[in-house]
């Protein structure tokens, strides 16, 4: 198997760290997206939305993180996504969550037009609106995933990990580019931490931490 991936990616290190947990092997191409190459006419080819992940296996050539996910832990039986029909529904529940909710406020409204050029609004107005709302609509998802989501659970989808735990993570984790805290939410952030004291954490999630070194600053809006 291969994986076309951006290592300090939230939708590709996730797949990262469940093809580390589980001793997966998987050739791992990486597509600069720093210098564009996900446009090129080679990537192009393999994903015409240019966007990474995306897993080939034999003649399946699958995009999109949740599916990959979901794939990889099919094909080799992992007890994080489960078989059981309602369970499994659960998960993928809590996976479109993630993916339509949680990613669209935390990411691309709040985290991301403070780190990346592109995601910058280029009206000073419309950049602090924008990260006004993606910060309320952030902290409305954090309520939610604390006192609905976790409670006392141990992880998203009760006690046991799931690959939607592995995908939130994921997104939660871009918190560092900004300084966040989660300290308001105490489920929440016992369970990061919970997640980031998996042993393939630190090693899978580098590329993150060293962006991060670069994006800390004190005039960020955190939630
Ligand atoms: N819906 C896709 C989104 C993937 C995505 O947003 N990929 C980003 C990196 S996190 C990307 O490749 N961006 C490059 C670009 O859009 O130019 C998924 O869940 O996998």
């Amino acid at each position: 198997m291969k994986l076309y991936t951006y290592p300090a990616s939230p939708g590709c290190r996730p797949i990262a760290q469940f093809i580390a947990d589980h001793g997966l092997t998987v050739e791992q191409q990486i597509v600069d997206l720093q210098s564009g190459e996900q446009y090129k006419p080679a990537f192009t080819a393999i994903n015409p939305t240019n966007q990474v992940p995306v897993l080939e296996d034999g003649d399946l050539r699958l995009p999109e993180c949740s599916a990959i996910l979901k794939y990889l832990a099919d094909k080799v039986d992992s007890p994080t996504y489960p078989k059981e029909l309602k369970a499994r529904a659960r998960v993928n529940a809590m996976m479109d969550w993630v993916n339509t909710a949680l990613y669209p406020a935390f990411g691309h409204n709040l985290c991301y037009p403070q780190v990346l050029p592109s995601f910058k609004w280029e009206d000073p107005a419309h950049q602090s609106a924008a990260l006004t709302k993606g910060q309320a609509r952030s902290r409305k998802m954090l309520g939610v995933m604390n006192d609905a989501m976790l409670g006392s659970h141990a992880f998203l989808c009760g006690d046991t990990l799931t690959i939607a735990d592995y995908m939130a993570a994921g997104i939660l984790s871009l918190g560092e580019l900004t300084g966040c805290d989660f300290s308001p939410w105490p489920n929440v952030k016992r369970w990061y931490e919970r997640m980031t004291a998996m042993p393939n954490w630190q090693s899978v999630h580098a590329p993150l931490y060293a962006w991060a070194q670069h994006t800390k600053g004190p005039d960020h809006v955190r939630v």
